[in-house]
């Protein structure tokens, strides 16, 4: 009889230790699927945009001259259309020539955002053949036929132009000047 009382009272703490779990386990389950929705609204430095989205991200944009540095500081962007003088206004969001299916933040983009805040100039000739600039100048400073602007992100050149290349939060753009 002890060992059948016992039992009884185990059983109904076990159970009722089982319903807190459940309870604490589904709240738990909320609380995680909150936090990162949370950090990504939010375009933290560090973390990573979630794959084709367009939500603003704060990146290092570094502009490296033949003389200097031209450029060199943190800035909000996002994918947008941008106008060039030599080029006219296109898209410049990730979507050029189909590299993303829906808008991103670009290199490109990082570039038109700094140069629109910190009241600069850039300009680049738009080829339709790869639905994108080719950035030729900024500040005035161009390749001059023995020199271009080369686009990296993170160190790594990027393989397309920087309208279809994304960035993610924390990344660090460079455009820099280098002779053929
Ligand atoms: C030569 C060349 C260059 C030269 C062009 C100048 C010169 N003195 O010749 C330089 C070194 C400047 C160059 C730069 C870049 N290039 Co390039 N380049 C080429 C290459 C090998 C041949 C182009 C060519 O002469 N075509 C023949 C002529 C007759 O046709 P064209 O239309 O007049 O050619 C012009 C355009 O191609 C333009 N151009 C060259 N590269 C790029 C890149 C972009 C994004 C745009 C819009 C235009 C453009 O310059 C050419 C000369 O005026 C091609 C590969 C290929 N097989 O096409 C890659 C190629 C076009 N380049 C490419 C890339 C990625 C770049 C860069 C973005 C690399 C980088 N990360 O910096 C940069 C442009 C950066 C910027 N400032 O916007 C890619 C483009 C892919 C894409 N879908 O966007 C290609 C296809 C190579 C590849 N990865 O397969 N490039």
């Amino acid at each position: 009889m002890q060992h059948t009382f016992g039992t009884s009272r185990a059983s109904l703490a076990s159970r009722t230790s089982l319903r807190r779990t459940l309870i604490a386990s589904v709240a738990l389950g909320v609380a995680l699927a909150a936090a990162p929705a949370t950090a990504q609204a939010h375009g933290a430095p560090g973390t990573h945009a979630v794959h084709g989205t367009n939500t603003p991200v704060r990146v290092t944009l570094t502009v490296q001259g033949p003389d200097g540095p031209l450029f060199h500081g943190k800035v909000w962007t996002r994918g947008h259309d941008v106008t060039t003088a030599t080029g006219g206004t296109h898209r410049c969001d990730g979507t050029n020539g189909s590299a993303h299916p829906s808008a991103v933040p670009t290199p490109t983009a990082a570039l038109d955002d700094a140069a629109r805040k910190r009241h600069f100039g850039w300009d680049g000739a738009w080829y339709a053949s790869f639905d994108d600039y080719a950035v030729d100048s900024i500040k005035n400073v161009s390749g001059g036929g023995s020199a271009y602007w080369n686009i990296s992100v993170n160190g790594t050149p990027t393989p397309v132009g920087g309208c279809q290349f994304q960035v993610n939060a924390g990344d660090t753009v460079a455009f820099t000047w280098t002779a053929f």
